[in-house]
């Protein structure tokens, strides 16, 4: 999915992007080849920059006409999209993945170890970045990838636990997911100029708005094909992440048909008959509830900022993302 469809309502992006994509690129350059290599592989596989493209359009909430980016909003969508690079390279060592944006992954090519050191190099550029844009940035960021730390430990310590609660599995994707679109906006709100409130306001969309992205994913997860999700069909119940759909399902009439097939390592076949008992409750629906709750909060926030173009395009990327769970 192109991030044009999230956030096309606001002209100017593409071209803010493109510039942003050179300037990513020179961020990874290190001193030895074979490290910019590695650093570079999973930019130049693509990704749909939702969190840099957030930085601008949050920077540009209160611009009526086409403004030239400015270079420290760039910057902050440098940082943010690297902090999330750094987090994939770790996570998929963490799930032993194979693939990540189409691409063999950087641990399938590499070997753990040296994605492990490349994940860090990542996330030492994307700290000295935040620095160059001043001690308020460089704390977020810190405080952000520490945030990314916690939600993602939380998720490790209930891994094959079916008695896992809906109140611990917000927490963590409040920090593995949200706490990075929050920053992402904030940073847009901070480098670009703009009033506290107004900061803040953008900071409490990003933070709705991740919330509802992550549970989308996650009903994605259990509802679409192989193709659509380029990973098997019910990922997260293979490595034992028991997500918002799956624990709505446990407390549903079928809920001890499935408590039986969770808890331990899952082939194929019931793998299949996990998702076909989920599916057959109305936790899918249950759920797109939920991320509809967080998509209206997201969209409560953006209530009292100024009618622009780009005040426009959070609007319509929220409305974008529920249109991709419903269908
Ligand atoms: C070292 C920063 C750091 C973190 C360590 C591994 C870890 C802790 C956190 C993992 C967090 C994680 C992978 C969360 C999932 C977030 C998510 C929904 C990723 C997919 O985002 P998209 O759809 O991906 O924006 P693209 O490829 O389009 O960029």
């Amino acid at each position: 999915m192109a991030l044009l469809s999230h956030l096309s309502a606001l002209p100017t992006l593409e071209n803010d992007l493109a510039l942003l994509e050179t300037k990513l690129e020179n961020s990874v350059v290190a001193k030895d080849p074979y490290l910019t290599e590695i650093a570079k592989h999973l930019i130049t596989a693509g990704g749909k920059r939702v969190r840099p493209g957030f930085t601008i359009a949050s920077s540009a909430i209160e611009q009526q006409d086409t403004i030239p980016v400015a270079v420290d909003v760039l910057m902050g969508g440098v940082a943010v999209e690297l902090v999330h690079l750094g987090s994939l390279y770790h996570d998929d060592v963490m799930d032993e993945a194979e693939i990540r944006r189409n691409t063999p992954s950087v641990n399938a090519v590499w070997g753990n170890h040296t994605a492990i050191l490349a994940g860090d190099f990542l996330l030492a550029r994307a700290s000295e970045i935040a620095a160059s844009l001043g001690t308020e940035i460089a704390g977020l960021l810190a405080r952000t990838i520490g945030e990314l730390c916690e939600g993602q430990i939380l998720e490790l310590q209930s891994t094959f636990k079916p008695s896992r609660t809906e109140e611990s599995y917000e927490q963590s994707i409040a920090g593995k997911t949200a706490s990075l679109l929050s920053t992402a906006c904030r940073i847009g709100g901070l480098t670009g100029g703009l009033e506290r409130d107004t900061v803040d306001q953008l900071t409490d969309f990003g933070h709705s708005y991740g919330m509802a992205f992550q549970i989308v994913d996650d009903i994605l997860d259990v509802i679409a094909t192989e193709d659509q999700l380029g990973k098997p069909t019910g990922n997260d119940l293979i490595e034992g992440v028991y997500t918002l759909p799956v624990l709505l399902a446990l407390e549903s009439d079928l809920g001890s048909q499935l408590h039986d097939l969770l808890g331990k390592e899952l082939d194929t076949k019931s793998r299949d008959r996990a998702l076909g008992l989920i599916r057959s409750t109305d936790a899918v629906e249950k759920a797109f509830d939920r991320a509809q709750y967080w998509a209206l909060k997201a969209k409560a926030s953006l209530e009292s900022l100024p009618p622009s173009p780009a005040t426009n395009a959070l609007f319509a990327a929220t409305n974008h993302l529920l249109e991709q769970a419903h269908n």
